[in-house]
């Protein structure tokens, strides 16, 4: 029964482990994007993780992913991809699409 449990717990933590390597973080500061080109997998689901380190709220958009999510202050929110086609996908921070910072690409090979 304890070498069946320990055998269970391995499995999960390589289960765990191989997640984590289908998982991409993008960072908000002082409304700015970091990295602002983000680079993903073509042809397979993975998870963007987007910490926003501002007191304020963010919102990520995507228009060609068709994805929008607010993300309160100092918070952060996992967005669901793919699987994706190779190209460039255009995201911001809404609240201030209109700056440079605020604009991104992701890029999908
Ligand atoms: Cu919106």
């Amino acid at each position: 029964m304890k070498r069946l449990l320990a055998t269970a717990l391995l499995s999960f933590v390589a289960a765990t482990a191989f997640a984590a390597g289908d998982e991409f973080t993008l960072t908000i500061k002082d409304h700015a994007f970091e990295p602002k080109e983000i680079t993903l997998p073509a042809g397979k689901k993975v998870k963007l993780l987007v910490v926003n380190k501002d007191a304020t709220p963010a919102e990520f958009e995507s228009k060609p992913l068709g994805r929008e999510k607010v993300i309160p202050g100092k918070a952060s929110a996992t967005i669901n991809l793919g699987p994706l086609k190779p190209g460039r996908y255009a995201f911001v921070e809404e609240y201030h699409e209109n700056e440079a910072a605020a604009q991104g690409t992701i890029i999908v090979q």
